[in-house]
């Protein structure tokens, strides 16, 4: 995986790094250590007392008894200023809206807390294709050939092998399958080892898992989910954050809500009946 400054992380790079490339590229130092320490503050208040949340990809942890050890936080946007201007940082914005298209919307902004000793992930794909270990409640033909994901995580620890930083396997995006007992993902991996404030930017296909924490501190990252405009979102983002933030949000958080995309809809229920599609005089 290639690290790069913010500055040479133009659309382009980016979108080849997780198109024709690996699947992921390290943006240096993007947020600043006040940012961090923030959203850090944040996630540990909301994970201190509150150990179980929903989770994914821990199916081995949960019999083993062990889920304590790895806790999320959800709704991030409800929760600090700090997650609204890290999804809406300009650099990822922009290579965003070449990769998934200029309305892209955000599934879900959540944090990955892993405690010393506690324990990775199942590798894995990402939503919407993170079922796709049963490909047949998936439309014939569905492949990567364009995405319906990307994710950027910002580590708030320091990413390295023994804290669990990332696993993935290279190139894995380019066919689309879920990782299976026979590909000997744990061979074949590297790491997103990254400093706090860096920005990991992937496309969800790729193979990748959070791997145990051997150390003694502990392991936090936020995790952003990016999706194209017609996504059903991960998280209920627009009912979570409520009235007063929709009232108060940027242009581009109202996309990122999906409020740029009023479907769906009680198209019979609509007060001023015009014509809302097309090419020509759409008025939605
Ligand atoms: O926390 C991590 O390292 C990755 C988490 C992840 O891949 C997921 O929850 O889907």
């Amino acid at each position: 995986m290639d690290r790069i400054e913010p500055d040479d992380a133009t659309p382009a790079v980016v979108v080849e790094a997780l198109t024709r490339g690996p699947g992921a590229i390290c943006l240096r130092g993007l947020f600043s250590e006040s940012q961090v320490a923030e959203a850090r503050r944040v996630v540990m208040a909301h994970s201190e007392d509150r150990a179980q949340t929903v989770t994914h990809f821990q199916g081995q942890a949960a019999q083993e008894q062990r889920l304590h050890l790895q806790r999320r936080v959800w709704n991030l946007l409800a929760k600090g200023d700090v997650f609204s201007e890290m999804s809406e940082q300009p650099v990822i914005v922009e290579a965003m809206r070449r990769f998934l298209g200029d309305d892209f919307i955000m599934g879900s902004i959540a944090a990955n807390r892993i405690l010393p000793g506690g324990p990775g992930q199942e590798p894995h794909i990402d939503y919407p294709y993170w079922d796709y270990h049963m490909p047949d409640t998936f439309p014939l033909g569905i492949n990567t050939s364009f995405p319906l994901n990307a994710q950027v995580t910002i580590p708030l620890d320091p990413f390295t092998a023994e804290t669990g930083a990332t696993a993935f396997v290279p190139h894995t995006q380019h066919e689309l399958r879920y990782p299976a007992d026979g590909d000997r993902f744990f061979e074949r991996c590297q790491r997103m080892t990254a400093e706090p404030g860096d920005a990991v930017v992937f496309f969800g296909a790729t193979w990748h898992c959070a791997m145990p924490n051997r150390s003694a501190q502990d392991r936090s990252a936020v995790l952003i989910q990016y999706l194209p405009k017609f996504v059903k979102p991960m998280e209920d983002l627009r009912a979570m954050v409520g009235e007063d933030f929709v009232k108060r949000a940027s242009p581009t958080m109202r996309q990122l809500l999906g409020l740029n995309f009023p479907y769906p809809q009680n198209l019979d229920e609509i007060a001023v009946a015009t014509n809302a599609e097309g090419r020509t005089n759409a008025m939605r």
